[in-house]
């Protein structure tokens, strides 16, 4: 897909102001700092489109960005940030899975995982939440410029120890805003679930 538009649309706490223009949707979820506003802006070819962050944390609402008038991609807060209070954390929860689990028009998940590291505890949580949903997967592993060579052909084996990825509907797809890997294989995974 080429995209020629892209527009920030809202940042949102609850469901009465999520848009209400039913396109189809995927949301981008994963631990803190693990790249999820970077992606977004790498897929869309805009560098400063979703607000990015050396410190963790930086994303704290549901914030929707529509794509050639066609699809919303939402960055969801990330997990996983020991600053956030307990409190916090807990409300980021509800309305993470408040959204999950009653948005009809969400299409899909995407998964976002450190290539550096292997899936955390809370990575494994969001994966097996988003099955038992029944919301088709797309694993990515951030970060790949990072890996040398021989680490990264082996990734998806690496990965694929803490996740299953041979399930139904379950994607993986290696990636990197800094080097610009696999956009266009990001786009055909969207394309194949609107
Ligand atoms: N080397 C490298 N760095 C990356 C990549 N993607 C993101 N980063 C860096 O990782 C840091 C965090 O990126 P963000 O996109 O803000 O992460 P996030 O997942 O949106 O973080 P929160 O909003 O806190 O949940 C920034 O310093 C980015 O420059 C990548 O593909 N390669
Ligand atoms: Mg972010």
């Amino acid at each position: 897909m080429k995209v020629t538009d892209s527009e920030f649309v809202i940042s949102a706490v609850s469901e009465k102001q999520y848009p209400n223009d039913d396109l189809p949707e995927f949301a981008l979820a994963g631990r803190s700092n693990v790249g999820k506003s970077s992606l977004i802006n790498t897929i869309v070819n805009r560098r400063k489109l979703a607000r990015t962050s050396q410190q963790p944390g930086k994303t704290q609402t549901l914030n929707f960005y529509k794509v050639n008038n066609l699809l919303y991609l939402v960055d969801v807060p990330g997990y996983g940030y020991a600053k956030v209070s307990k409190k916090q954390r807990e409300k980021f929860g509800e309305m993470i899975q408040d959204y999950l689990e009653t948005r009809a028009d969400l299409k899909g998940l995407v998964l976002l995982v450190d290539a550096r590291h292997d899936p955390t505890k809370d990575d494994i949580s969001m994966f097996e939440y988003a099955q038992y949903l029944d919301i088709p997967i797309l694993v990515v592993a951030t970060k790949m410029d990072k890996l040398k060579k021989m680490e990264a052909s082996q990734i998806k084996q690496k990965i694929g120890k803490s996740l299953n990825l041979k399930r139904k509907n379950v994607s993986f797809l290696p990636f990197s805003s800094v080097a610009k890997l696999n956009v266009d294989k990001f786009w055909d995974w969207i394309e194949a679930h609107e």
